[in-house]
């Protein structure tokens, strides 16, 4: 880095031990250097330091009463990064490894995803270090109407529109739909990810599983490959990796290995994603009870071992830096030759450079999983409207969005001299639109 050099270090200083954060911002500025060369005028308006600062961030308390009576502390977090585009826009997070550095992280990826879905949406993200596993319905509802108690004083229907993540899933969205609803005494599209009673689309539950098959399709295709016939890698076992697992199957793939936070499953004919989904969604149970059922399964400890599997396309859709240098290795030994990332920036740096360097297609986290938000977009767009699209017409629709993002991706990445590399290509392509919005509403 030469032009963007001192961004890095304003950031790495003023954001000490925000290890997550760091990565990702680095990424990015990697990539834009070029662009930073080609418009001198958006170094001197300052967007490049202004893009790594969000424009406004909340930390709050959150109290609630457990089910043997004990009071529960937990800190709650709301980072407000960019609204150039459109009102902040981005999921809720509920995990112990919860810290304001993964949340920047992530509401700073949200930026520029965002703005490649090609809809009017800014970048935003929150969640809390509350740990949902093993917690009673009970327990969810409280903590989440505490969660939303001080959320709504932040949030609206044209300020910022919080979705679901890693532990918030329709459950969630309807305690916390509820609690808005109260406070504020008005019925809004103040979230997405809702029941489809009150004010949900259609395919958002499947949006961004499908959305990354949809992505590396495009991007498999333009190398004269495909889904078909491939076997196929998806870590995790949550609202991502189910309906990417769904999406693989329909286009003729075959899913072998699913994991969750403890180990994972290997199925030699293919997972039976009926099992997963009444494990996962409606049991909440451990993924390791799937050899109950499918003794022909195997079960193995250790949730990165899942990339030892051979397999010739792995969707890694659990978490960040869940898939590192080693593993990266281990997968192009074993021949794979694509990799999609449904979670949020799960490969490491190592790994996305070996990826790059032996020509893995590989679709990265802000364009390949960009199809859930997309689809919160049009759910927004539904309730502004006060009308429901069919299944058929958002899917149509999602498709159709995830094609030009790889299309832009693409593109962006040739003329800036960087031919296959999406990586680039998303960041530039995210980047372009955000900052001329910055340039032309001028310094704020
Ligand atoms: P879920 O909570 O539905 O599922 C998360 C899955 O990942 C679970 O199988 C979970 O296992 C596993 N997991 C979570 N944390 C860890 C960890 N630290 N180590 C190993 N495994 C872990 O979340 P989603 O499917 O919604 O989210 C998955 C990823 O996709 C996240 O990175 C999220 O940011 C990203 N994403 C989600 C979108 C959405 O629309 N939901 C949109 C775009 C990106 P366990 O149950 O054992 O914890
Ligand atoms: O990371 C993400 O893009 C999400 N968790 C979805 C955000 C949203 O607003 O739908």
């Amino acid at each position: 880095m030469k032009i963007l050099a001192d961004v890095m270090e304003q950031v790495i200083k003023r954001n000490p031990n925000e290890t997550e954060f760091h990565q990702a911002v680095s990424e990015v500025l990697e990539s834009l250097e070029p662009v930073a060369e080609k418009h001198p005028e958006w170094v001197k308006a300052g967007i490049f330091s202004r893009i790594v600062e969000p424009e406004r961030q909340v930390v709050f308390r959150v109290t609630w009463v457990d089910d043997n009576g004990n009071v529960q502390v937990n800190r709650g977090f709301r980072v407000q990064f960019n609204s150039a585009i459109g009102p902040y826009k981005g999921g809720l997070r509920l995990h112990p490894s919860v810290n304001i550095g993964i949340i920047k992280f992530l509401g700073f990826e949200q930026i520029l995803k965002n703005s490649l879905t090609g809809l009017p949406i800014g970048g935003g993200k929150g969640g809390s270090d509350f740990d949902p596993k093993g917690k009673s319905d009970g327990e969810i509802m409280r903590f989440c109407q505490n969660f939303m108690f001080e959320l709504s004083r932040h949030i609206g229907e044209n300020t910022d529109v919080p979705a679901g993540d890693i532990g918030v899933g329709g459950r969630e969205i309807g305690y916390l739909f509820g609690m808005y609803k109260k406070i504020r005494n008005e019925f809004t599209g103040v979230l997405t990810g809702k029941g489809l009673d009150w004010g949900g689309s259609l395919a958002r539950t499947e949006a961004t599983g499908y959305g990354l098959c949809y992505f590396m399709e495009e991007a498999l295709n333009a190398k004269g490959k495909s889904f078909k016939g491939a076997t196929v890698s998806v870590s995790g076992s949550g609202n991502v990796a189910i309906y990417a697992t769904q999406k693989v199957h329909q286009l003729g793939g075959k899913v072998v290995a699913m994991s969750d936070s403890n180990g994972y499953i290997y199925d030699p004919e293919g997972i039976k994603l009926d099992t997963i989904q009444r494990l996962k969604e409606i049991e909440r149970q451990r993924i390791s009870k799937y050899v109950d059922f499918h003794p022909n399964a195997t079960y193995t400890e250790g949730c990165s071992n899942i990339w030892n599997v051979k397999c010739d396309i792995a969707l890694p859709s659990a978490t960040q830096n869940e898939l590192d240098g080693e593993a990266a290795k281990t997968l192009i030994a074993n021949g794979c030759y694509a990799v999609g990332e449904g979670a949020n920036m799960p490969s490491t740096p190592e790994a996305v450079e070996l990826f790059i360097e032996n020509k893995v297609v590989f679709g990265p986290a802000k364009a390949a999983n960009a199809g859930g938000v997309a689809t919160s977009a049009l759910e927004m767009s539904q309730n502004s409207m006060r009308y429901s699209w069919s299944f058929e017409e958002v899917d149509a629709k999602l498709k159709n969005i995830m094609a030009n993002i790889y299309k832009n991706a693409s593109e962006a990445a040739k003329e800036y001299g960087q031919e296959d590399n999406l990586v680039a290509g998303a960041n530039i392509a995210g980047f372009l639109k955000v900052a001329s919005a910055m340039y032309s509403q001028g310094i704020l």
